[in-house]
């Protein structure tokens, strides 16, 4: 009998019905002041032409007219591209989570970006309207005074814009960022690196985080889905995170703290307990009460995983030790072998039914011959 059917195969950011996703809130493309020039001096380049009207006859009137549209279009063009980011929402408005994975992907600068942006449309706005009479009345001193405008605007965008390279981050934040269905359970699956996270997550749901034995392979939160009939479970990869103070955590640490911090969800907290893991039990131990104090230590799940590996008595010790924690549970798993995968699963949705006051598990229970067996997914 194999597990659960996963609902498809997609990417990592693969938006289920329901799900709220952040690049629907945040549409940038990366953006440097010097991409902006260079656009700006080819807009200025184009040929304008002019139709002989009354309002244009004469030919120094014609010039004028040309260079009025010339700066106009460049007007334009500044005003759509960073009336753009001055409209994009602020973190106040997107969910917490949402809000923290964007400041620490700009450093905290997300929101000054928005005000610098809106300052520079209106600062350029209001001088527009001013050179726009200057050059139409400008006779021979048209051209002068359009490329004095383009000068100051290129000037205010580079001085006045200094956040203007995080578009880089941003983008890309919008992009990685998974879309969650607040409404589903979410299991997010969180430990120090190496742990097996991601061999876990790959094993249950629909995505399929890069492995390898080296610490830090995960630098994002992924989701994966679980189709049981009805009910679909999202299953959160994070990166590992390290012994030391959140306060001193680097950025790719940041984003798991975030999804435990903001999501309504429950914390599969995975140990690996084998001689050679790559970090002691101590060092798990310590972060485990890290998370705790995140998450609250009613919301954790402890699993012990790779009990492949793990001799007997170490893991017995290993069992007492948590268990003077005040874990009188815990689950022993081989997300390799599939062992005990869709077990911890289970136990994950019913902590989540009990905290959240849902039923998932009741029609979980009805898919209960699909998630007996121990193997993982047909496709493994
Ligand atoms: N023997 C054994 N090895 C496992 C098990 N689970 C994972 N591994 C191995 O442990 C290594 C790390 O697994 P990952 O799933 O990448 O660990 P992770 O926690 O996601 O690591 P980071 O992304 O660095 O945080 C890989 O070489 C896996 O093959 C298990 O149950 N048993
Ligand atoms: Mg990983």
């Amino acid at each position: 009998m194999t597990g659960p059917r996963p609902l498809s195969r997609g990417s990592i950011a693969m938006s289920s019905e329901g799900a709220v996703c952040l690049r629907d809130y945040i549409d940038v493309e990366p953006l440097t002041y010097e991409a902006i020039r260079k656009r700006v001096l080819e807009i200025y380049r184009e040929r304008v032409k002019i139709p002989k009207s009354p309002e244009s006859r004469g030919r120094s009137k014609r010039v004028a007219f040309r260079y009025m549209v010339k700066a106009e279009k460049v007007f334009q063009y500044i005003a759509v591209t960073l009336g753009k980011l001055a409209r994009l929402p602020p973190t106040s408005s997107l969910n917490p989570f949402y809000a923290e994975l964007v400041k620490i992907a700009t450093n905290g600068m997300y929101d000054e970006l928005r005000r610098e942006a809106s300052r520079v449309v209106k600062i350029v706005s209001g001088m527009w309207r001013e050179y726009r009479e200057r050059i139409l009345g400008g006779g021979v001193n048209a051209k002068k005074f359009s490329t004095e405008f383009i000068g100051r605007v290129l000037s205010i965008v580079r001085r006045k814009v200094r956040a203007l390279s995080i578009t880089q981050s941003i983008s890309y934040i919008a992009r990685t960022t998974p879309c969650i269905d607040f409404e589903k359970p979410l299991v997010i699956v969180s430990g120090m690196p190496q742990v097996g996270k991601s061999t876990f997550v790959s094993r249950v749901s629909t995505a399929k985080p890069r492995t390898s034995p080296y610490p830090f392979t995960t630098k994002n939160v992924v989701i994966g889905h679980v189709k049981l009939g009805d009910v679909v479970i999202q299953v959160m990869d994070t990166p590992g995170i390290l012994d030391r103070p959140l306060e001193e955590m680097n950025e790719i640490e940041r984003k798991a703290v975030a999804a435990l911090q903001h999501l309504k969800a429950v914390a599969l907290y995975l140990i690996d307990a084998s001689r050679d893991s790559y970090y002691t039990l101590e060092q798990q131990l310590r972060v485990l009460k890290t998370v705790e104090g995140v998450v609250g230590k009613d919301r954790v799940i402890l699993v012990f995983n790779k009990v492949d590996k793990t001799e007997k008595e170490v893991l017995e010790n290993a069992k007492g030790v948590v268990n003077a924690m005040g874990y009188s549970r815990c689950l022993e798993m081989s997300a390799l072998l599939g062992v005990n995968v869709w077990a911890a699963v289970v136990e994950a949705i019913n902590l989540y039914d009990k905290l959240f006051g849902t039923r998932f598990s009741e029609l979980l229970s009805l898919y209960s011959s699909s998630i007996t067996s121990n193997s993982g997914p047909s496709s493994s």
